[in-house]
């Protein structure tokens, strides 16, 4: 259900369920999870593309296996939760190639990415409220953080399509991408993100999403410690170097 292919120093994992527009079955949940792991692991990637088999990003929950036995909150937390916990952990950049619908937890899925590249076909729907669910996966947290508390309510409850112009207007999507150049676009934008400083990549996500829980002052020390470790690094002195000598800087993710 899932395809890992690395090139170079990126990994593409591809949702791989096409018939069912990559909506999420158990198999898929434990084998993008140990994806995601391989690819944490993986010293030589340095860039992760998550995007989706045919004409779907991912229509969220396969809804053909569930029913009123299963415990929907129990769900969540053994298999989309760990899911969405690793996307913010990992401390490589994770880009979502929207390539079609992103829908349910398929848009929480996208939204937990750290990069939206959207193709002009794709679009994104809080499918929930038409089932009489609640947003889940992250989508509370992301979304309205990236839209505003107003916009995110307003797509939450009326539940409306987000095409890919008003995805862009509305800061969801990095890019959007025209169908010609999809695959130069998105490999040529991961490996950019491939040949940078990764470490420092690492810091800023995990110091970005902690600066929404603590004051200023502790803002101020999360930043202090984590120059301290981005000064260690053997980027930063390259960085350095390379400006000194007046050449581009050739970063090894070390
Ligand atoms: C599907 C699905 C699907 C199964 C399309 N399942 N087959 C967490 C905790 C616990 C429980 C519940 O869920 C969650 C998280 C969630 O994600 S809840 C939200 C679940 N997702 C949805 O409600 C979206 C349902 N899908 C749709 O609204 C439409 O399919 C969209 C808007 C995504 C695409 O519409 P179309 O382009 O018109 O495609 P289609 O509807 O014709 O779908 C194509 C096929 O894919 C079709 O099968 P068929 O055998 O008729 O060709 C659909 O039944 C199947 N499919 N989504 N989620």
């Amino acid at each position: 259900t899932i395809l890992y292919e690395v090139r170079g120093s990126t990994v593409w994992i591809t949702l791989n369920r096409p018939e069912k527009l990559n909506s999420f079955n158990e198999a898929m949940h434990s084998e993008l999870l140990k994806a995601l792991q391989e690819a944490e692991n993986d010293k030589a990637v340095r860039a992760i593309v998550l995007t989706g088999a045919g004409r779907a990003f991912s229509a969220g929950q396969d809804l053909s296996e569930v029913d009123n036995s299963t415990d929907y909150g129990d769900l969540l937390r053994n298999r989309y939760n760990p899911i969405i916990q690793k996307m913010a952990e990992i401390g490589k950049p994770v880009i979502a190639a929207v390539n079609g619908t992103a829908a349910g937890a398929g848009f929480s899925l996208a939204l937990a990415a750290d990069f939206r590249l959207v193709s002009e076909k794709a679009s994104f729907l809080n499918a929930f409220i038409h089932i009489g669910l609640v947003p889940d996966s992250g989508n509370t947290y992301y979304l309205p953080r990236m839209v505003g508390h107003a916009k995110a309510l307003e797509l939450m409850v009326l539940g409306d399509k987000v095409g890919a112009e008003e995805a862009g207007r509305l800061g969801l999507a990095t890019k959007v991408i025209s169908e010609e150049n999809w695959k130069s676009e998105i490999s040529a934008f991961a490996d950019r993100l491939a040949s940078m400083p990764t470490k420092a990549i690492a810091l800023i996500k995990e110091a970005l999403m902690k600066s929404w829980d603590l004051p200023l002052e502790g803002v101020l020390e999360k930043e202090a410690h984590a120059q301290s470790l981005a000064g260690l690094s053997g980027d930063h002195r390259e960085g350095v170097q390379a400006f000194l000598e007046k050449r581009k800087p050739l970063f090894k993710g070390d």
